[in-house]
C-alpha cells in the first residue's frame, strides 16, 4: 500500500478533478458527484456528532421497505443525499435502503446521466451506543433517454458500476471509493471541512486471521456456513488457525477492517431466508466492487457478487467478501453442499 501523508494535501475535489481530466472529452460531472457525495459525508458527521444533544438518537417507530426499524438518524441521512442532489441536475436518480421508490430529480431531466444508489446510514442501530457507522454509495451511469419511470434501467450488474466507494464514521471520518483503477482513501481534517487523500492504491492482504459474521445466527445458517466457521476457529497454527472474531454490526466498519487487515466477512444464507440480509444494489455490490479493485474478493457464496443480477432495486442477497484464499475457501464450503 502506498501510504501517503496528509501533508501531501492532495485534497478530494483537486485529486477528481485531476483523475477525471486525465480522460479526453470528460466533462468533469463525475467528479462534482464525488463532491456533493463528500458534502453529504460531512454532513452526516456533524449530525451524528451532535445527535445526543438534540434528541436525534432512537427509533422514529416507522419500519422502512425493508421491514426494520427507521432510526431518526436513518432519516436524516437520507435527507442529507437528496438535499446535497436535488436542484443539481448532476445526477438523475437516487435509490435508497430509506425509500420504497426511486427518487427522481427534475431538474436532471435530459442532462442528468447517472443513477446514485445508497445506504444512506449503515448499521444504523449502533446510533443509540456511540460506535462506528458508514454510508454506501454506488453510480451507475443511465442510458441516454435516462430514467423514465421503468426501474428496469435501473436494474443493473455490480460490473456495470462506475464508481463505488463508502464513508466510515469512526474516531475519525473517512471516505474509500474506486472508479475501476484501484482503491483510494480520504481522511476528513474537520478543521479544515476538506477531505484529504491518505492512502492510494490499497490492496487487500491475499489471505487474514479474522472473520466477522453475527455467530449469533449459527443455528439460522445452513450446516456448509456452521462447518466453515468451526473449520476457521480449529487450533491449527500452520494453517494460521484458529481466526480472530470481529463483529461491530456495521457492515462499512466491518468489511474496512477486513480491507485493512485482510480476512472475510461473511452474511450467509439462512435455512428460512435463502437470500440473506444485505441488500445487493447498495451494500454487497458497492462494498464488491472495491474489495475486488484491492485484489480480494465478493461472491454469493456461489457466484460473484458483481454477476448477480438484480431482480428489484432492493434485492438481498448473501455476501462472503474479502481476502482472496479466504473466499476461495469459503466458497469451496458452499459448493460442497449444492453438490451433494
Ligand atoms: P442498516 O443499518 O443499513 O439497516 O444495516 C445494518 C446491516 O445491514 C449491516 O450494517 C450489518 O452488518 C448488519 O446489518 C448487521 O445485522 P445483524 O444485526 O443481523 O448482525
Amino acid at each position: 500500500m502506498n501510504h501517503l501523508s496528509t501533508t501531501a494535501c492532495l485534497p478530494l475535489s483537486t485529486f477528481t478533478f485531476r483523475e477525471q481530466m486525465a480522460h479526453a472529452g470528460s466533462s468533469g460531472e463525475f467528479s462534482r458527484i464525488m463532491i456533493q457525495l463528500a458534502l453529504a459525508g460531512k454532513l452526516i458527521a456533524r449530525e451524528l456528532r451532535k445527535a445526543g444533544f438534540n434528541q436525534m438518537l432512537g427509533s422514529t417507530g416507522a419500519l422502512n421497505v425493508q421491514g426494520e426499524e427507521v432510526q431518526k438518524l436513518d432519516e436524516r441521512a437520507n435527507d442529507i443525499f437528496l438535499e446535497v442532489f436535488e436542484h443539481q441536475g448532476l445526477v438523475s436518480t437516487l435509490v435508497s435502503e430509506e425509500m420504497e421508490k426511486p427518487f427522481h430529480i427534475k431538474e436532471a431531466d435530459g442532462k442528468g446521466k447517472y443513477a446514485v444508489f445508497l445506504d444512506p446510514l449503515d448499521g444504523s442501530s449502533n446510533t443509540d451506543v456511540n460506535a462506528p457507522l458508514g454510508s454506501i454509495f454506488s453510480i451507475h451511469r443511465l442510458p441516454p433517454e435516462g430514467f423514465s419511470g421503468n426501474d428496469e434501467v435501473l436494474r443493473k450488474k455490480g460490473t456495470d458500476q462506475v464508481a463505488a466507494g463508502y464513508f466510515l464514521y469512526g474516531p475519525s471520518v473517512i471516505l474509500v471509493y474506486t472508479c475501476g483503477n484501484g482503491v483510494f482513501q480520504f481522511l476528513l481534517d474537520q478543521n479544515v471541512g476538506d477531505f484529504f487523500l491518505t492512502s492510494a492504491a490499497i490492496q487487500i492482504p491475499q489471505k487474514g486471521s479474522i472473520y466477522s459474521a453475527n455467530e449469533g445466527n449459527q443455528g439460522k445458517w445452513f450446516p456448509e456456513t456452521r462447518n466453515f466457521l468451526h473449520f476457521l476457529q480449529e487450533v491449527e497454527p500452520q494453517s494460521g488457525r484458529p481466526y480472530s472474531g470481529r463483529y461491530s454490526g456495521c457492515l462499512v466498519a466491518d468489511v474496512h477492517r477486513i480491507l485493512i487487515k485482510g480476512g472475510l466477512y461473511f452474511y450467509p444464507a439462512e435455512i428460512k431466508k435463502p437470500e440473506g440480509k444485505l441488500r445487493l444494489m447498495y451494500e454487497a455490490a458497492p462494498l464488491a466492487f472495491v474489495i475486488e479493485q484491492a485484489g480480494g474478493l465478493g461472491s454469493s457464496g456461489l457466484e460473484r457478487i458483481k454477476d448477480v443480477v438484480p431482480k428489484t432495486l432492493h434485492q438481498r442477497v448473501p455476501l462472503w467478501i474479502g481476502s482472496r484464499d479466504d473466499i476461495v475457501l469459503a466458497e469451496t464450503f458452499q459448493r460442497s453442499a449444492s453438490q451433494t
